[in-house]
């Protein structure tokens, strides 16, 4: 017991020593904030030149600078705040004419950083950008700015949140349209909103208990405070895994893309599927049974998903008659495929199955069908420009009925039949897996995020588990998850999270 309420005791002491370390680093960062004039090149360099450059400058000096630069136009320009002032610009020193520009003036506290705040749009050529820096270096007072210093003061200021600081940076490092989107949920605060309800939840939740604590006996509070107590934090912990496993969907999918796996029997028309959805000679088509032996992989970009398609060995069981070595080695590989995949197209040859009025199907697909939930898998029925005689479609339906065989989708590969029909449901089901609306889709995590909210997951375990036992614990380890969404939504920060963030920002930002 004493050992546990030292642990405690330290851990409210980090806790604590934490807070301090914040409060001096807002206090440090204010006085720099103050203390000096920042600014940098906001557009990329390219050695050829560009069109524009954008110079921002941030900081009390900043109606100065304009001044200086553009022959005491300053008072001009300050009476047309986010208006567009096309203005010459020269070396203060020689009055020497550098370009001529557009001025954009944002007085605080309505700018970026929350400073007095100014951009020079001028031409984009090397020799104009580095006579500007040079000039702008050059005058009393300003500095070049550091590696995301302007976001920096705009999350000092008050202008933003830590989960939005984290969005831009992603935002403005995002090369593909699934980082974008992910970029986007920090960005427009709907992270930032869904943690705070956490966290206001836990505070409400921690203050009911300890007031039970403290006063339940003298108040004759009811025991079933705690139940519904317990019931709260079980939902909570509930929606955070939800949460942290739907990030981690999303993070394999923006890492190794949706993969979807063609599996089926020897000769059903895998190969030609993927051919066919690829629009490219993928892999080898033909009548001989076991021509596929490795899964062969192709790439496409569905709707903005990165979507990797793999053929795959037909399924034949171990006893099967007629089976080499190298064919077991590519069965074993589709299995696993199979196991791996977020979705399986199973393809059945609709001719064997009216041939034989049943389906007919190895023990390892049924396993693979067994295992799978039926949202990660598509029934494609192929062949079936093979049935044209009367009824003999309707009767194969009626076997797959009874096989059942949840919404098969009809085709054929070789007439093109159906198949739009296939693409738009394979479509739809990507769009099921990786999230159907747009909260869904944008409204995951990065790698700290998840770090901070598997702590607040364990310690609401631990908190349930000390329900029934010791409820001054369960107080403290509700505090703790509270402390681990407060580290999340910038509320509790050190300058470790800060300096790590910001050291993935550009200069101009
Ligand atoms: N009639 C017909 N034949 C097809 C169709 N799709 C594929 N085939 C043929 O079936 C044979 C096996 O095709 P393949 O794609 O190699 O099957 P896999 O073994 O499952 O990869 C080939 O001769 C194909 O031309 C189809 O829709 N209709
Ligand atoms: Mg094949």
């Amino acid at each position: 017991m004493f050992k546990s309420v030292q642990k405690m005791f330290l851990r409210n002491l980090k806790i604590h020593q934490t807070a301090i370390k914040t409060i001096e680093l807002i206090q440090k960062c204010s006085f720099e904030s103050s203390a000096s004039t920042i600014f940098a090149l906001s557009t990329n360099i390219k050695s050829s030149g560009s069109a524009i450059a954008v110079i921002r400058v941030s900081g009390d000096k900043t109606l100065n600078v304009i001044n200086s630069i553009t022959k005491g136009k300053a008072d001009y320009i300050r009476s047309k705040p986010r208006h567009a002032c096309l203005n010459d610009y020269v070396d203060p020193k020689t009055n020497e004419l550098i370009d001529k520009g557009m001025t954009l003036w944002f007085p605080r506290p309505k700018s970026y950083t929350g400073e007095d705040l100014c951009e020079f749009h001028v031409h984009g050529s090397l020799a104009v950008i580095n006579k500007m820096l040079s000039v702008l270096n050059d005058i009393h007072g300003c500095r070049l700015a550091k590696e995301g210093e302007f976001t920096r003061r705009a999350l000092m200021n008050g202008k933003l949140h830590l989960i939005q600081a984290e969005g831009i940076r992603d935002l403005i490092n995002a090369r593909t349209e699934n980082q974008r989107r992910r970029a986007l949920g920090g960005l427009s605060g709907m992270l930032d909103h869904k943690f705070n309800r956490w966290r206001e939840q836990i505070i409400k939740s921690m203050a009911h208990l300890e007031a039970f604590i403290d006063f339940g006996e003298d108040e004759l509070i009811d025991d079933s405070v705690v139940k519904e107590l317990s019931e709260n934090i079980r939902n909570l912990k509930k929606e955070i895994d939800q949460h942290i496993a739907n990030t981690k969907l999303k993070s394999d999918l923006i890492k190794d893309g949706f993969r979807v796996a063609i599996i089926g029997q020897a000769n059903v028309g895998k190969s030609s599927l993927i051919n066919k959805l690829s629009e490219k000679d993928v892999s080898i088509i033909s009548p001989i049974s076991g021509t596929t032996r490795d899964v062969v992989e192709t790439w496409m970009d569905i709707d903005g998903n990165c979507v990797c398609i793999a053929d795959t060995a037909g399924i034949k069981d171990s006893n099967h008659p007629h089976i080499d070595p190298i064919e077991q080695q590519g069965i074993q590989k589709a299995i696993q495929r199979a196991k791996e995949c977020h979705l399986i197209i199973l393809v059945i040859d609709a001719s064997d199955v009216y041939h034989h009025k049943k389906l007919i199907i190895s023990n390892h697909l049924k396993k693979i069908i067994d295992e799978k939930h039926k949202s990660e898998l598509l029934y494609l029925i192929n062949k079936i420009d093979l049935l044209t005689g009367k009824n003999e479609r309707q009767e194969l339906e009626s076997i797959l009925i009874a096989n059942k065989i949840q919404k098969p989708i009809y085709v054929s590969c070789m007439n093109n039949e159906g198949f739009d029909n296939f693409v738009q449901n394979f479509k739809q089901q990507i769009e099921q897996s990786v999230g159907n609306n747009e909260e869904d889709r944008i409204s995951f995590s990065n790698e700290r995020h998840v770090m901070h909210l598997a702590e607040t997951s364990k310690e609401f375990t631990i908190t349930m588990e000390n329900f029934d036992k010791d409820l001054a614990i369960s107080s403290f380890h509700m505090r703790q998850a509270s402390y681990h969404l407060g580290c999340l939504t910038g509320n509790i920060t050190t300058e470790h999270v800060l300096d790590v963030l910001f050291k993935d920002f550009c200069i101009g930002k």
